[in-house]
């Protein structure tokens, strides 16, 4: 395949030197402790704890079961306020714990929750709202905060793509009652498959530790119905090995994504993602919604496909139109979702994403 034409997908790994990652796994063979809470494991959580800003963090297999967990920690039941723009993962947490989910609709602006939709859908039986910092765009979370107070609701981020943003200072993660964290290996930090809960109570520590493990408290009880969502030692290693990477990572996805500024950039029918005041940023995505542009969302994506570049439409469909949902539910009442999710592309981003690439699939969407 000629330099031209090389295949690019929308994301690719960030891998650390293969011999970190060797030398950190050399111990496992002599102490052949390969999972529940190793010595990894530990030194990890303690790590990226740190590095989040959180105090309390706990580790999880993956991001689907650490909001599973978490939503069951949470105590939630009744309903729960959430985003249909959101992955798959968002919802059915939600529902797999038995609770109703409620969509509200996003903002234009950077597709978090409206926060105006998600007061008028309480009801008596609400007991949590559910929003995501899609994109890592950090939600409106003091107007969230607020809300949750007035209502005595809890609040449970889903912050699968908000890995190291903070605002003023403060880590993504600490708002709210608690937040998860996807670890997948497509995103901007991984742990090949892992995810974490962030949350503010002591109290949950016990419990969520509990949960990952059957719900076992000790060798003679079980007070919960737990699941197994253990971490195991290799994906630890993989995890401490990005973590010393991860700043230099996200500065290559700053480069990537200013370079497609550069060329994308007040072009007539393209929006793109705008930066939010006192928000340090991750680049995790590079959404850009064709409204007005000469060709729609969906030839791009095609003229791509067919230079061999990959691009996501994240996220289409909306999760109130899957097959599972939708006798209940309908993209008609979140008209905005559903306005971006019939325009948004995302780009091809990673840290390894060569600048020249870049200006190839800019010049192949402006043709
Ligand atoms: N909440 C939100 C808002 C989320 O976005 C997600 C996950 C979750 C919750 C759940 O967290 P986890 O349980 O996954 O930790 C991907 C990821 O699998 C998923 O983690 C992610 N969100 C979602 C947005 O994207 P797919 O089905 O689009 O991935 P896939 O396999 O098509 O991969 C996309 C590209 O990534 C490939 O074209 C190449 C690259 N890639 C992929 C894999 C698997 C790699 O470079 N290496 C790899 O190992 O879901």
């Amino acid at each position: 395949m000629s330099d031209e034409k090389k295949r690019i997908l929308v994301t690719r790994s960030s891998m650390p030197p293969y011999e970190e990652f060797a030398e950190m796994i050399r111990p496992l063979w002599d102490s052949a402790w390969l999972t529940n809470m190793g010595e990894l494991h530990k030194s990890l959580e303690r790590k990226l704890a740190e590095y989040l800003k959180t105090k309390h963090l706990l580790l999880f297999v993956n991001g689907h079961s650490a909001l599973e967990m978490a939503v069951q920690a949470l105590g939630l039941s009744g309903e729960v306020i959430t985003t249909p723009f959101s992955f798959a993962s968002t919802t059915h947490a939600i529902v797999r714990n038995g609770c109703t989910p409620v969509f509200a609709d996003i903002r234009e602006e950077d597709y978090t929750l409206d926060p105006d939709r998600v007061e008028e859908l309480i009801t008596e039986k609400t007991t949590a709202i559910l929003p995501v910092h899609v994109y890592g765009n950090l939600c409106q979370v003091e107007r969230l905060e607020e809300i949750a107070k007035k209502h005595h609701l809890k609040v449970l981020y889903d912050a699968a793509h908000a890995f190291g943003v903070e605002k003023n200072g403060r880590g993504a993660v600490t708002y709210g009652d608690a937040a998860m964290l996807s670890f997948h290996a497509t995103k901007v930090y991984h742990t090949i498959e892992g995810g974490a809960v962030a949350f503010q109570d002591p109290a949950f520590t016990q419990v969520l530790k509990d949960l990952k493990n059957f719900g076992i408290t000790d060798e003679e009880h079980v007070q919960y119905v737990g699941g197994n969502a253990k971490m195991n030692e290799f994906q630890a290693a993989m995890g401490l090995c990005n973590l010393r990477h991860v700043d230099e990572e996200i500065e290559k996805r700053r480069k990537v994504c200013e370079r497609y500024r550069e060329h994308l950039e007040g072009v007539p029918g393209l929006k793109l993602r705008t930066s939010q005041p006192g928000v340090k940023e991750n680049y995790a995505y590079f959404p850009v919604v064709f409204d007005g542009f000469k060709k729609n969302r969906d030839e791009v994506k095609a003229a791509l496909e067919a230079e061999g570049i990959g691009s996501r439409k994240y996220f289409y469909p909306l999760i109130n139109d899957y097959e599972c949902y939708r006798d209940r539910y309908s993209s008609k009442d979140t008209p905005v979702a559903k306005y971006m999710a019939d325009r948004v592309l995302t780009l091809p981003l990673f840290a390894s994403l060569e600048l020249e690439d870049v200006d190839r699939i800019c010049r192949i969407i402006l043709s």
